[in-house]
């Protein structure tokens, strides 16, 4: 083959590869599933890497821990037992070895924490927002605010009672809410979030996002996720009797269709919306 027919051929299969990821197919499954072992499969960048530090680093790291532990045990137990050590050495110090034990331990934690305060790094530092939306935590529900230039209307996220979930619609017991939040799929979407109340805790796996709703304080946290779909979290602070009854519920929908929704939701939410919705400028 001619350098240049492998040239056209190369670029042919990378628009053929690249189809699916332009097509923005609908995304990874959003919740947890029966049976499921791992974590809710990853939809931004933040969750991947999330899932690589723990499935790749911390997990080959306590299982070595584990195993070295365990054999450590059966060796001891087999060779210094009475039986097969009637006299016990007197040996009292070691220093070779009571080096090894403290600076290798050390080595250990050095090497997590570096991969781990890039992730929290990564976590923290907010990007140019696309979409910034302000999420509140109440006694049991949230509300979202899109504000002034993302049609500056509010709504209360209200968890659908298991006896009026309607499994042809794909709605999903304890998860799906009567009005979910709608963001665009591949921009940067920033969540402003705080407590009416008492302390929640506003999560979503899929999107590597988990952060403290507080009253009387404004934590931000950012995600861009990579597919289209519906994905759901929940609060993950105690936060009363109804603490488990408080879902998150999130459509990843393409530009043009959160566009759409935005027009109809500015209508729908107008009449229950009072004041206009005030969020921090985020310091850029
Ligand atoms: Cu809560």
């Amino acid at each position: 083959m001619s350098g240049k027919n492998r040239m056209v051929k190369f670029a042919a299969l990378a628009v053929l590869m690249g189809l699916p990821s332009l097509a923005m197919a609908a995304g990874p499954i959003g919740h947890a599933v029966p049976g499921q072992i791992g974590f809710i499969p990853a939809d931004t960048s933040l969750a991947h890497d999330i899932h690589l530090f723990h499935n790749d680093l911390l997990l080959p790291i306590i299982t070595v821990i584990c195993l070295f532990v365990l054999a450590l045990l059966v060796y001891v137990s087999v060779r210094f037992n009475e039986k097969s050590n009637p006299v016990p050495s007197r040996t009292t110090h070691n220093t070779m070895l009571e080096m090894a034990w403290t600076v290798i331990p050390i080595l250990i934690l050095v090497v997590i924490a570096v991969p781990s305060f890039k992730l929290l790094t990564n976590q923290l530092t907010l990007p140019k927002p696309d979409v910034t939306i302000k999420v509140t935590g109440h006694q049991w529900y949230w509300s979202y605010a899109y504000p002034k230039g993302q049609g500056d209307f509010s709504f209360d996220s209200m968890l659908i009672p298991s006896n009026k979930i309607d499994k042809a619609k794909g709605q999903l017991r304890l998860l799906s809410v009567d009005n979910p939040a709608v963001v665009p799929v591949g921009k940067n979407i920033v969540v402003q979030v705080t407590g009416a109340d008492v302390i929640h805790s506003f999560t979503v796996p899929s999107f590597g996002v988990r952060i403290d709703a507080i009253p009387g304080r404004l934590n931000e946290a950012w995600f861009k996720a990579d597919h289209t779909g519906t994905f759901y979290g929940e609060c993950s602070n105690i936060c009363g009797q109804n603490h488990a009854y408080m879902p998150i519920e999130f459509k990843v929908v393409s530009q043009a269709d959160y566009a759409a929704w935005l027009l109809t939701a500015k209508k729908q939410f107008a009449m229950a919306g009072s004041s206009p919705v005030q969020v921090a400028t985020a310091a850029h």
